[in-house]
């Protein structure tokens, strides 16, 4: 083997998840991520450090030492902000079109055009209803939630200057009065995705700080979606409860018709799960042992919280399981779909369907998706995947022998159901006095994707190890959880082996107060959800906030997208700093080339909002830096309550 293959061999084995690296160790049919990542080095420098301007068709323009200006003049800052922007408005964009198709669902379902689905949830109907004075009492479902369905609308909509509802009525005074003070309070999603894509076309905005802020209200319209996809999802499918199930290849079943569900939208998966039960009898009639779902990406978040269906892989792997020769169909709806599931599926007799009208992939099927036909549509899909078994029949698989178990379902009412039984009267108290007391040195939400640019899962488990042992409380979403699923993070097994005295005991105590409640104990990570449900961990930073009667830039709580990769992890990133935490990502996003836009994301936003960016890849010191601004945060916190104390005044809310 030449010198250049070795290199090949060993690099793109890029992953620390012991079933991927079986699958890329072996001879393959085709490339898949891992080699396409290393025949694209090296990367281009100038898209690297955000400092190439396509904006216009003059361009493209790029910013040398030579050539410091874009032939409209636009110098490195204007054009690194303005890309920033554009990248915000992608995650926002595509967070809030989900959100809008769970909406437009329950207005048919009000209309009587959606028959397959129901509210699942009056709870969770009522609790959002009450968050913005909707009458409850004395009226029905439906009639609360025309309410809701068109409050939503005007979320989505609304031109005439009254500020987003779904933000104004979820966080803290203080932000709120922040948000208000810098201008940057949305109106409606609609609205700002017009407004900023205006700002920053040709010839718009040139001043880096006004852009930056474009971005951050940019980013709030994105929380207001993410915060709508997660409310309307829980009152249609209900609120997710602990879930006892399995993640990992190893949980392909050759004797089935093994079906993965991919993309984020749960509308169709959740049909997917009702039509597999239904359709079981269907599977043994072609020979199989019946159906085996399982779950890629975010949509596998979603039914594995709800449904507890099986996590199989999460995104930079989604690949491989086609390649064990035993995924009889991969039913994608939207975002994240690597259109290289495509070819690999002709390699084997997988089929690949297509549901969204946005999201088709040349040579895949197609089923097209619409909520008056759900369930037929969800059957049709069923069946693809039986004739693809059917097809298989006899080939042999080669399935990498790997699971994990999996405890997940921590929505916020999960969890304060949780606290509620050591305090009844106030749940938050039980979080809120093991941060006090220093039983917890703080909480960090650990969110986002799979990036090539770091070994893939690698960065996830250092760091929410790292911070473990020293007494974090965990929670994750996105395909951190997922990476945390395959590799055993979310079982009670890994509490005894990682987590520190402090928050063994913490969660020891909960799993004792728990015992007739829960069906095991609780796991080492708490997984709250898809990328959607950020706005879950952000309620809880809220409600932590607001029980210290401070504002959100005071609490001991920090952000990780270790692995961060899509737009909607910029977003997601962006609207944490506004809220104001540290949100830490260990890849260098495309802001560098300008030090200007580089120092606001890192440090004047700060001073403005109280959260930063702190750009990390080596996840040993990001952790480091993690602990650092939890324990400034704590210590700072504590004197400040000292001092109100003595003076027998309230903890100040500024920071
Ligand atoms: Ni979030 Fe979820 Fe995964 Fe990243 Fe993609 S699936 S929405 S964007 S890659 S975490
Ligand atoms: Fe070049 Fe300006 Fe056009 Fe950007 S907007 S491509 S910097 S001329």
């Amino acid at each position: 083997m030449s010198d250049v293959a070795k290199k090949k061999q060993v690099d793109r084995n890029r992953t620390i998840d012991p079933a991927a690296s079986e699958v890329l160790a072996r001879k393959l049919p085709v490339d898949t991520a891992y080699d396409r990542y290393l025949a694209q080095q090296p990367q281009c420098k100038f898209g690297d450090t955000g400092i190439c301007c396509r904006i216009c068709i003059q361009g493209p323009c790029r910013i040398t030492p030579k050539a410091p200006k874009g032939i409209c003049g636009a110098t490195a800052y204007t054009i690194v902000a303005r890309n920033l922007v554009r990248s915000v408005l992608g995650g926002t964009a595509a967070h809030s079109d989900h959100a809008k198709h769970i909406l437009l669902t329950l207005k048919a379902l009000l209309e009587g055009n959606a028959p397959d689905y129901t509210i699942k949830s009056t709870e969770k109907l009522h609790a959002v209803a009450e968050r913005f004075d909707i009458p409850v009492a004395g009226r029905t479902d439906l009639e609360i939630l025309a309410d809701l369905v068109e409050l939503g609308m005007e979320d989505f909509m609304r031109m005439d200057g009254k500020k987003s509802q779904w933000i104004e009525k979820t966080i803290t005074p203080g932000r709120l009065e922040k948000f208000n003070e810098c201008g940057i309070m949305p109106t409606s999603i609609f609205e700002v995705i017009a407004g900023a894509t205006a700002q920053t076309h040709m010839g718009m905005d040139a001043d880096p700080v006004n852009l930056i802020f474009k971005a951050l209200q940019a980013a709030l319209a994105d929380y207001a979606g993410e915060h709508i996809g997660t409310d309307m999802s829980d009152v249609i499918f209900g609120i997710p409860e602990p879930v006892y199930t399995e993640a990992n290849m190893g949980v392909i079943d050759p004797q089935k018709v093994n079906i993965a569900v991919h993309g984020h939208n749960p509308l169709l998966s959740e049909m997917v799960v009702v039509a597999a039960r239904e359709l079981e009898e269907e599977a043994r009639a072609a020979g199989a042992e019946g159906i085996q779902l399982m779950g890629v990406c975010c949509t596998g978040n979603e039914v594995l919280m709800r449904q507890g269906v099986p996590l199989v892989t999460n995104f930079i792997s989604q690949e491989l399981p086609i390649m064990t020769g035993a995924i009889d169909a991969m039913v994608v709806d939207l975002q994240c779909i690597m259109p290289g599931i495509q070819t690999v599926a002709e390699c084997y007799h997988t089929r690949i369907v297509t549901t969204s009208e946005s999201v088709k992939i040349p040579g895949a099927y197609h089923v097209d998706f619409s909520e008056e036909k759900a369930l037929e549509h969800a059957k049709e899909v069923i069946r693809i995947g039986i004739e693809g078994f059917k097809e298989r029949a006899g080939a042999e698989c080669e399935i990498p022998e790997i699971k994990n178990k999996v405890v997940a379902g921590f929505s916020l009412e999960t969890l304060y159901d949780l606290f509620s039984s050591i305090n009844a009267d106030a749940p938050i108290k039980v979080l809120t006095d093991a941060l006090k007391s220093g039983q917890l040195r703080g909480v960090a939400l650990l969110a986002g994707c799979n990036n090539l640019k770091v070994k893939h899962d690698d960065n996830h488990l250092t760091i929410a190890k790292e911070l473990a042992k020293n007494d974090v409380l965990l929670v994750a979403t996105g395909c951190a959880a997922g990476a945390f699923a395959k590799m055993g993070l979310l079982s009670p097994e890994a509490v005894e082996e990682y987590a520190g005295d402090g928050l063994k005991s913490f969660i020891h105590s909960l799993n004792e107060a728990n015992a007739d409640k829960l069906k095991g104990n609780l796991p080492l990570v708490f997984h709250m959800g898809s990328c959607v449900d950020n706005s879950r961990a952000m309620n809880l930073a809220t409600a932590i906030a607001n029980d210290l009667g401070v504002d959100t830039p005071k609490i001991p709580y920090v952000v990780s997208a270790p692995e961060a990769m899509s737009e909607k992890a910029i977003a997601i990133g962006c609207w944490n700093v506004a809220m104001g935490l540290p949100v830490h990502v260990g890849v260098v996003p495309p802001v560098t080339g300008s030090e200007l836009v580089n120092g606001i994301a890192t440090q004047i936003a700060h001073d403005v909002y109280g959260g930063y960016f702190i750009w990390e890849t080596d996840p040993q010191q990001a952790a480091q830096k993690l602990l650092e601004a939890l324990d400034y945060r704590s210590w700072k916190l504590k004197v400040h309550d000292e001092t109100a104390e003595k003076y027998g005044a309230k903890a100040s809310a500024a920071w």
